[in-house]
């Protein structure tokens, strides 16, 4: 029986990773003068890393004009992630981000027939708050039974943490829930936790391989669309099938 519907937040409640964190990288860099500017494609790669500190780090391993030392270069990457998530929250704030299809309508759904609603992300939860406040309001979490973030767990996707900590939340066992993703990263991380997966394709991932994923598609309002009623046949069928 489905009893909670687990979902990713970048790339699969909203499209925020080109228009939103990439964007406040650049800002980010700009307000600390450096020369660097992460583009369209280049961000693209730079998203197998997962956690934003992270992929500064890594970034920052190929680039000369980089500090040199590796307390330096944490340092920096530290003071580039706090000013980006208060650009990324401040670009969210202006309404620049809208869910993706079918968001609002399978939340609904899922409260209106009492499956609970939860979140396992590796993004900060200064992103999530600003994000869930302009799309859901201040009373947002009101909607969430548990909201699992970078600082809840750190070792992030494709790591099981996040998932593994948001069942424990909801005090549920796999079979009862089911993830939603939009990255390979994150459909290994959900599997590795025993969970279902289905994947809405985000425009990054467009091209990835998804083997293991319950389903796969565009979004959720592609016809035909995926329904409550659908998930709930979706997880029986992958416990028959187990
Ligand atoms: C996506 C990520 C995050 C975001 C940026 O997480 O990997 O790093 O790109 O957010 P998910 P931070 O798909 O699991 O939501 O800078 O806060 O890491
Ligand atoms: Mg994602």
């Amino acid at each position: 029986m489905l009893r909670a519907l687990i979902w990713d937040v970048d790339g699969t409640v909203a499209e925020t990773e080109r228009d939103g964190h990439r964007v406040a990288f650049n800002i980010a860099f700009e307000a600390r003068g450096l020369p660097w500017r992460w583009d369209v494609a280049h961000y693209g790669q730079l998203l197998l890393v997962t956690g934003g500190r992270e992929r500064l780090l890594h970034d920052m391993a190929t680039r000369a004009d980089a500090p040199a030392g590796a307390h330096e270069r944490e340092t920096l990457a530290r003071e580039l992630h706090r000013i980006k998530n208060v650009a990324y929250a401040e670009r969210v704030a202006q309404g620049g981000i809208t869910p993706r299809p079918g968001v609002l309508r399978l939340v609904d759904e899922c409260r209106a027939a009492g499956v609970v609603l939860a979140v396992a992300t590796t993004t900060s939860r200064s992103n999530v708050v600003a994000l869930f406040t302009s799309i859901w309001g201040p009373t947002w979490e009101e909607i969430f039974s548990a909201v699992v973030c970078a600082e809840d767990a750190p070792v992030k996707k494709p790591h099981p943490h996040a998932y593994l900590l948001a069942l424990q939340r909801l005090g549920l066992g796999a079979h009862e829930a089911l993830a939603l993703e939009d990255s390979p990263g994150g459909l290994v991380a959900a599997r590795a936790a025993g969970l279902a997966c289905g994947v809405t394709k985000s425009a990054y991932f467009a091209d990835a391989a998804f083997d293991g994923a319950v389903w796969v598609r565009d979004d959720l309002d592609a016809p035909p669309a995926m329904t409550l009623k659908q998930l709930q046949d979706t997880l029986a069928g992958s416990i028959k099938a187990s």
